[in-house]
């Protein structure tokens, strides 16, 4: 089953995606999704001048060996442009697979452990009580699992609070912004917040919580330890985990659950944390850690190790991302939970899709391979728009983690 064609799709329906397309000799083609949120040009790139002249004439249904081609074979490993790249090969030949054996991706890695995926919804609001509205509103459309975000007083704006409707894009069109950071004010707010939460919505509903890599090691641990008494379903990139070691002094301090790991690429970006047990939750997703081949290698080390997973999903992973992310949520054994940020309609429109979403789970569907197409004669009326991520500063002017 050779390669005989593969091109990348850029576009822009709301917000830029990268979208590789694999057709083989029989006509059946495959896609995989290679978004990089601000740098989207660097893995069109890759895929196009260095990655698709190497891919055509070979056999299809040879994945693994794809894939260690793509790794070993280049000489510079590891990377989130190189493995975003690997990622969507990776992706888009699991598809090819599938819709050749006339089944779908989930049955060829081990079958459904479960029937359908928990996801979890994002909440948000200007100030406590624009948050408490909005997770009543999440909770109204059956979500079982909320990550609550508020704005902080005194600052004028923070992560993860989108502009008013349910699409939070952190992306603006132009050049980057810069928006101003108190940690400070931060730790002294969000446990106001997750006290007013539990109190209005009982101890059933799932809550969660992204610190954004904003926080050091032993700030994170007092962040930990005022949020226990409201038991999150977990604490998210308490700190950059760029240093895997900085988790031991969190976890000496606090029984709050940790996740990190939606910017990690490899296994190698996170083996320690999982092997002495820094963590809870592993972030990693099919399009920024080497696809579904790779993916699966770091869940079966965590289940080793009583981790379990919970893959980024916010809407700058494509819709092929997150209909790979649910044939893999759905077979793995140690599944945690999926986030599941909604794309908005014009994004639902190019990327026709298979997986629904039904009181608080997705269900990736039963079409043979991913489940997901490209209507490339619509994505071509979208095109790229530069686009990048905000900057962050603390109050004295020193550059931050965003
Ligand atoms: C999340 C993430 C996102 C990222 C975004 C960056 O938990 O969903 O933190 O909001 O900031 O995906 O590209
Ligand atoms: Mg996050």
């Amino acid at each position: 089953m050779k390669i005989v064609d593969a091109r990348v799709i850029v576009s822009c329906p709301g917000r830029n995606f990268v979208t590789l397309k694999v057709v083989t000799e029989d006509g059946i083609h495959g896609l995989g999704d290679a978004t990089l949120n601000g740098r989207e040009l660097a893995v069109a790139s890759y895929l196009t001048d260095h990655v698709i002249p190497c891919l055509i004439g070979r056999d299809a249904r040879r994945i693994e060996d794809i894939w260690q081609y793509l790794y070993k074979g280049v000489y510079w490993r590891r990377g989130p442009v190189t493995m975003s790249a690997i990622a969507a090969v990776d992706t888009a030949l699991w598809d090819i697979k599938g819709k050749a054996l006339d089944t779908p991706v989930y049955n060829l890695i081990g079958g459904r452990s479960r029937d359908s995926v928990l996801v979890y919804g994002h909440a948000s609001g200007r100030d406590l009580e624009d948050t408490v509205a909005a997770v009543a509103t999440y909770q109204a459309m059956g979500y079982k699992a909320i990550r609550a975000q508020s704005g902080i007083p005194g600052l004028a704006s923070t992560y993860g609070v989108s502009k008013g409707d349910l699409y939070y894009e952190p992306a603006e069109k132009g050049l980057p912004s810069e928006s101003l950071w108190s940690t400070e004010r931060y730790l002294n707010f969000t446990p106001t917040l997750f006290k007013r939460l539990r109190q209005e919505f009982g101890d059933d509903l799932h809550l969660l919580h992204d610190a954004h890599h904003r926080c050091t090691p032993i700030e994170a641990a007092r962040l930990g330890k005022s949020l226990e008494p409201y038991h999150l379903f977990w604490l998210e990139d308490a700190v950059p985990a760029e240093a895997q070691e900085s988790f031991r002094l969190i976890r000496q301090h606090t029984t709050t659950p940790l996740a990190v790991g939606e910017i990690f690429n490899t296994i190698h970006d996170c083996y320690q944390l999982i092997q002495e047990q820094l963590i809870d939750y592993i972030r990693t997703t099919v399009v920024h850690a080497g696809g579904i081949s790779h993916l699966r290698r770091i869940a079966s080390l965590a289940e080793l190790y009583h981790v379990r997973t919970g893959s980024h999903g916010a809407t700058d992973l494509s819709p092929v991302c997150m209909a790979a992310a649910l044939h893999f949520d759905i077979s793995v054994h140690n599944f945690g939970i999926q986030e599941y940020m909604r794309h908005t309609p014009e994004t639902d429109a190019v990327f026709p899709h298979a997986y629904v979403f039904q009181d608080g789970t997705m269900y990736p569907g039963d079409t043979p391979g991913l489940g997901v197409d490209i209507n490339e004669a619509l994505a071509a009326t979208y095109p790229y728009e530069r686009a990048y991520l905000p900057m962050n500063r603390t109050l004295d002017g020193t550059m931050h983690s965003w």
